[in-house]
C-alpha cells in the first residue's frame, strides 16, 4: 500500500521527487481501504460497451461528435457581485422592492433546467454544466437568476443519470456563488407527481435553501391556492429565499367565449398569491399559449392590481413567443425567462442571445456581453449533440400547440412514451386526443402532474382505440389508468370550477371523492424515527456516505432512490465520466481522462473486446493509468 501511495502521488507522477519526498508527505502513510473505484468505473464502461445504455433506445452508428469548446475561465479573479450578493445584503422583502423599481429588463437563464427538460427529456448531465458554470457567471454577472433545479430534474438525475440531485445543486452553488439560483417546485407535490405530507415539503424547502436555492418558483398544477399557499409560507418563514408564486396560464385570454380563464380569473389569483406572501409573481406559460396581445393585456392589468414584480415564463413551441416578450416588455414585465441560443426555441424558452440584441439601444436595455453569451451558446449547441437520442424531433414551430396545449416540458417526454407503447406513428392522434381529453375533463390547467393525467388518458384511449364518446357512453365498463382515477378522487386537489360530476362517477365507480387538501389525508413524517431507520438500511461500507438530503430523496422517490443508490454501490460516482462515454461507452483505442476526485485522475484506454464465450461472458480489456485491467461482462443480448 505504501508503494501504491508513492506511485499514485502527484509529486511522484510529475517526476518532481526530491530527497525530502517522504518526509514532506505524511499522506503517504495514510492507507485508505481500497474502494475499487477504478474497477467499478471500468465495469460500468464495460457494461455500456457490451450491452449499451438501456436509456438510449436508438443509436445512430454514423454519428460523430465534435469536442465542445469551453469558453475561457478566468480562475484567478473572484466572481463579480451579482443578484445573490444583493439578496444577502437586502433580504427578500427589500430585494423584491428593488426589482420592482428596476427599469431595465432582467433575464433568468433556464439552460440548465427547463431548456433541456423541454428539448432533451431532462437528460442534461452535471458534467456538462460544471464545465461552464463558473466561467459563465464570472463573465456574465448581470444575469438575474439561473434556473438549475427542481421540476423533472430531481427525478431524472436519479432515475436515468445515476446522479445525486443534491450534489448537483451543491456543486452548481459553489461554481456560481454570485447569481441567484432558482428552482421549480410543484407546491404540495414538491418535485414529484403526487401530494406529500406538509412537513416533508417544509423540510424539502429548507434543505433546498440550505444547499443553494434562492428563488423558489412555486406553482400548483390546478392553480389551487390551497396547495400554493403553504409552500409560499415555508419559503417566507423558514428561509431567507424568495418565494415566487405562479399563475399557470392556459387557454386564450382574448377569446370572448372563454369565461373560465379570463382576465378577472388571473388578476384575482395573482392578488391571492401576493396576499399569501409571495415576493415575486410568476406567469408560468408552460405550454406557450400566451399570445402577444394577451400578454400585453394581462401584464398591464396585473401591474395595476399587484405590487410585486412580475416574472414571465413561456415556451416557444409556436415560435411566436418572442413577440409575446416584446409586448410584455412594453407592458412593464420585470424579468423574462430565456435559454442560451443553442438550447432555445421550439419547446424550450426564447433565445437569450437574440432577446438581448433586440433590446440594444432601447430604454429598457439590460447591457450584456453578447460575445460571451454567443460563446456559451455555441458550447451548448455542440454539447447538445451528445443527447441526440432524446430530441423530440420537432423541426419547426407549430401553431397546433394552441389546440392541444401540451406543455413544453411534457412534449419532449410524450414522444418516447408513445414510442415505448408502440404508438410512435400515431403521435399526431395522441396530440389530438390530448385536446379531447382536456375538454372531457372540463378544460383543466395542464402542467405537471395534471398534464401527465391528461397524457396518460390520451395514450390509453389511442392505444385501446377508444374515443371520449366511448368513455361517456360506456365508461362504467372501462378500467381507467391509475393516475386518472387518482386525479378524479381528488389526490391532486380541485380543478377550477370543480370536476364534471357524471364523469367523476364513471371513473371512480364505487370510490368516494374528497375535496379537501390531499395532504390532510397524509400522516406527517416522524423525522427522528424514520431517518434513523433510513440510516440503518443505507449506511454501510460498500455504498457512499449518506446524509439527510438523501433521506429526503428517499421519501420523495423510494424506489428510484434505492435503485440509484444500488447502482452507485456497483459503479461508484459516474458524474465525472464524459457524457459521450456515459451514454455510448468507448471505441477501441479511445483514451479518456476521468477525474475521480480533485487531483485524482484516471487515464483509461479501451484496448479490446473479446467475443462472447460459451458462458455468455465478454472480456473487455482496458489500460488504466498504464496498467492492464479487464472486466467480464454478461452479454445481455
Ligand atoms: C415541471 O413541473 O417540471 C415543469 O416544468 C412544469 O412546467
Ligand atoms: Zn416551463
Amino acid at each position: 500500500l505504501f508503494l501504491d501511495n508513492i506511485l499514485k502521488h502527484e509529486t511522484f507522477r510529475k517526476g518532481e521527487v526530491t530527497v525530502n519526498f517522504i518526509k514532506n508527505n505524511p499522506d503517504l502513510f495514510i492507507f485508505k481501504a481500497p474502494r475499487n473505484r477504478a474497477t467499478k468505473l471500468v465495469t460500468y464502461l464495460g457494461d455500456i460497451i457490451v450491452n449499451g445504455n438501456s436509456d438510449v433506445k436508438k443509436i445512430d452508428a454514423t454519428k460523430t461528435f465534435i469536442k465542445p469548446k469551453v469558453p475561457k475561465i478566468i480562475t484567478n479573479i473572484q466572481h463579480p457581485e451579482g443578484t445573490k450578493d444583493l439578496l444577502t445584503k437586502l433580504g427578500p422583502d427589500k430585494f423584491s422592492e428593488w426589482l420592482k423599481g428596476e427599469k431595465k429588463v432582467h433575464f433568468t437563464d433556464t439552460t440548465m433546467r427547463d431548456a433541456h427538460q423541454s428539448l432533451l427529456a431532462t437528460r442534461m448531465r452535471t458534467y456538462d454544466m460544471l464545465k461552464v458554470a463558473e466561467g459563465y457567471t464570472k463573465n456574465n454577472p448581470e444575469i438575474f437568476s439561473m434556473e438549475v433545479w427542481g421540476g423533472a430534474t430531481f427525478d431524472v438525475c436519479m432515475r436515468f443519470l445515476q446522479e445525486n440531485p443534491w450534489e448537483r445543486l451543491r456543486l452548481l452553488r459553489k461554481a456560481m456563488p454570485n447569481v441567484l439560483l432558482q428552482m421549480l417546485i410543484r407546491g404540495s407535490n414538491g418535485v414529484g407527481y403526487t401530494a406529500y405530507p406538509d412537513n416533508l415539503i417544509e423540510k424539502f424547502v429548507v434543505s433546498s435553501w440550505e444547499n443553494g436555492v434562492d428563488i423558489f418558483r412555486i406553482f400548483d398544477s390546478l392553480n389551487w391556492m390551497k396547495s400554493l399557499a403553504p409552500c409560499i409560507e415555508h419559503v417566507r418563514t423558514k428561509t431567507q429565499g424568495l418565494a415566487e408564486g405562479s399563475i399557470c396560464y392556459t387557454g386564450d385570454l382574448l377569446d370572448p367565449k372563454n369565461t373560465k380563464y379570463n382576465l378577472k380569473y388571473y388578476t384575482t389569483l395573482a392578488k391571492d398569491i401576493e396576499n399569501a406572501g409571495a415576493h415575486i409573481l410568476a406567469i408560468k406559460d408552460m405550454a406557450g399559449l400566451l399570445k402577444p396581445y394577451a400578454a400585453f393585456e394581462l401584464i398591464s392589468a396585473l401591474k395595476q392590481e399587484i405590487n410585486i414584480p412580475i416574472h414571465l415564463h413561456t415556451h416557444d413551441t409556436s415560435s411566436i413567443q418572442s413577440a409575446t416578450y416584446l409586448k410584455a416588455i412594453e407592458a412593464g414585465v420585470d424579468v423574462l425567462d430565456v435559454a442560451l441560443g443553442g438550447l432555445s426555441g421550439l419547446t424550450s424558452q426564447p433565445n437569450f442571445n437574440s432577446m438581448v440584441e433586440m433590446l440594444k439601444f432601447h430604454e429598457r436595455e439590460n447591457p450584456m456581453n453578447t460575445d460571451s453569451l454567443n460563446e456559451y451558446s455555441n458550447y451548448w449547441e455542440t454539447v447538445r449533440e451528445y443527447y441526440y437520442p432524446f430530441e423530440s424531433g420537432l423541426k419547426a414551430g407549430s401553431g397546433e400547440v394552441f389546440k392541444h396545449e401540451i406543455p413544453g416540458g411534457q412534449y419532449s417526454n410524450l414522444k418516447p412514451q408513445a414510442q415505448a407503447l408502440g404508438l410512435e406513428d400515431r403521435f399526431y392522434e395522441i396530440t389530438k386526443m390530448y385536446r379531447d381529453v382536456n375538454l372531457l375533463f372540463g378544460d383543466i390547467v395542464k402542467v405537471t402532474p395534471s398534464s401527465k393525467v391528461v397524457g396518460d388518458m390520451a395514450q390509453y384511449l389511442v392505444s385501446n382505440n377508444l374515443t371520449v364518446q366511448d368513455v361517456l357512453e360506456r365508461g362504467d365498463t372501462i378500467s381507467f389508468p391509475q393516475s386518472v382515477v387518482s386525479f378524479f378522487r381528488g389526490d391532486l386537489g380541485q380543478p377550477v370550477g370543480g370536476f364534471p360530476k357524471d364523469l367523476q362517477k364513471l371513473i371512480l365507480k364505487d370510490e368516494k371523492p374528497y375535496s379537501d387538501r390531499p395532504n390532510a389525508h397524509l400522516e406527517p413524517i416522524d423525522f427522528d424515527k424514520e431517518y434513523k431507520e433510513f440510516r440503518k438500511i443505507f449506511e454501510n461500507d460498500l455504498g457512499r456516505a449518506i446524509d439527510f438530503t438523501d433521506f429526503l430523496s428517499y421519501k420523495l422517490y423510494p424506489k428510484v432512490f434505492t435503485d440509484a443508490f444500488n447502482k452507485h454501490t456497483k459503479y461508484d460516482n459516474l458524474m465525472n465520466l464524459p457524457t459521450k462515454n456515459f451514454f455510448y461507452g468507448m471505441e477501441r483505442g479511445e483514451e479518456i481522462i476521468v477525474e475521480l476526485d480533485k487531483g485524482k485522475t484516471l487515464l483509461i484506454t479501451l484496448e479490446s473486446v473479446s467475443k462472447t464465450n460459451e458462458d455468455g461472458l465478454v472480456n473487455v480489456y482496458f489500460r488504466v493509468n498504464g496498467q492492464s485491467r479487464s472486466v467480464k461482462i454478461k452479454d445481455e443480448s
